[in-house]
């Protein structure tokens, strides 16, 4: 090769490196509220944060803002509240976050991709959420809500979750919706705080995992414009993880996602669109990919739209991790409880 050939193909490289870093979605995930802000800092702490992606922190409260660890903090209504959380009740975290829209806009600018993740229930997340993705709305990002919804106990936050979910639903592309009562089933009824950390953990994983199956090089990846097929003004989406090793591995954490609680089988034979999604130690094989795309679509109706994609997590050696996410499904928690604002739309229509 001469010194002009080498030339060439340097500059070729350049122009492919420069291409691919332009044509790569910039992805911003704020968390909102006391939960959204755990779920981002679990990410950030534990998992090195996600690659390619802006974790932000949103709430009122300082005191634990200032605990939080995220690429950008922001305190939401610093006069509205003064830093002291908005005490449970939403309109209050309504108005913090108008108060600070301002600065939530520059620290998502850019963004191509922005997953909005809390917790239903309290004041910040329930309030200030649906007001921030309404903000972010004419960037033309792709909106995706990331929520769990209230433990059973906490049944008299379920009316403040339902009002927040609908408005969420109506500014967002797709809801991911968890319900943290059944979450804490399926990890087998952990003390209250263990059962918070693993919806952390799945929130995170979510986000971390369906992003950089995106942004880097994986094992199979998935394509900005595939996300946006199945996820772009789809509503509701449910979401089961299942995790195994040993013999028949793939089969049974396929089973154990579609098994657990949190999908609605009923609702997974009316679903729009499935992503996916293989993790596995240095050891998973293409073969186990496709037999866990196999018996997935299999358990479908033949017209949902599939799209999914693998990567590899060294921690995991020896075990394999499906997530199954479900898009354009009904949420049984609004149309089992229907709140006032349901209840005044449908007397409208
Ligand atoms: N996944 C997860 N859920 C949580 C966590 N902490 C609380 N929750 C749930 O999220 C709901 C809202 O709680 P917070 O996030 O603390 O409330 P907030 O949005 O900060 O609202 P205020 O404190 O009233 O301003 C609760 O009712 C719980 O169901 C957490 O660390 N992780
Ligand atoms: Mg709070």
């Amino acid at each position: 090769m001469d010194a002009q050939q080498r030339m060439d193909e340097m500059l070729e490289s350049e122009k492919i490196e420069a291409i691919m870093r332009a044509a790569r979605p910039q992805v911003a995930v704020i968390g909102v509220g006391g939960a959204g802000c755990n779920i981002v800092s679990w990410v950030k702490e534990k998992k090195g944060g996600v690659s390619g992606a802006k974790l932000i922190a949103a709430n009122t409260d300082a005191t634990h803002l200032s605990i939080v660890k995220a690429d950008r903090r922001v305190l939401l209504g610093e006069k509205t509240t003064k830093g002291m959380g908005a005490g449970g009740y939403p309109q209050r975290g309504e108005q913090a976050a108008r108060e600070s829209l301002e600065q939530v806009k520059k620290d998502a600018a850019g963004s191509n991709i922005i997953y909005v993740a809390t917790g239903l229930g309290g004041g910040t997340g329930t309030g200030a959420s649906w007001v921030i993705a309404n903000a972010l709305k004419p960037t033309g990002a792709l909106m995706i809500g990331v929520v769990t919804l209230p433990f059973a106990v906490e049944r008299f936050r379920y009316n403040n979750a339902k009002v927040g979910l609908e408005h969420l639903r109506a500014q967002c592309d797709t809801v991911v919706v968890l319900d943290n009562t059944k979450l804490a089933k399926v990890a087998g009824d952990l003390p209250l705080k263990e059962a918070l950390g693993v919806a952390n953990e799945l929130v995170g994983e979510f986000v971390k995992g369906i992003t950089e199956t995106i942004t880097t090089a994986s094992l199979i990846n998935i394509d900005f414009a595939d996300i946006r097929a199945i996820m772009e003004k789809r509503g509701i989406a449910a979401m089961g993880v299942g995790e195994a090793h040993g013999d028949d591995r793939i089969e049974r954490a396929v089973q154990s996602a579609l098994d657990a609680q949190l999908l609605d089988i009923k609702d997974a034979t009316k679903a729009f669109g499935v992503l996916i999604h293989v993790t596995g130690g240095e050891d998973i094989t293409l073969d186990e990919v496709t037999q866990a795309g196999e018996m997935i679509t299999r358990s479908l109706p033949p017209k949902a739209r599939v799209v999914w994609g693998a990567r590899v997590d060294p921690s995991l050696q020896g075990r394999v991790r499906v997530m199954v996410v479900l898009t354009g499904v009904e949420s049984t928690f609004l149309a089992e409880h229907p709140s006032a604002v349901t209840r005044i739309l449908r007397a409208r229509n």
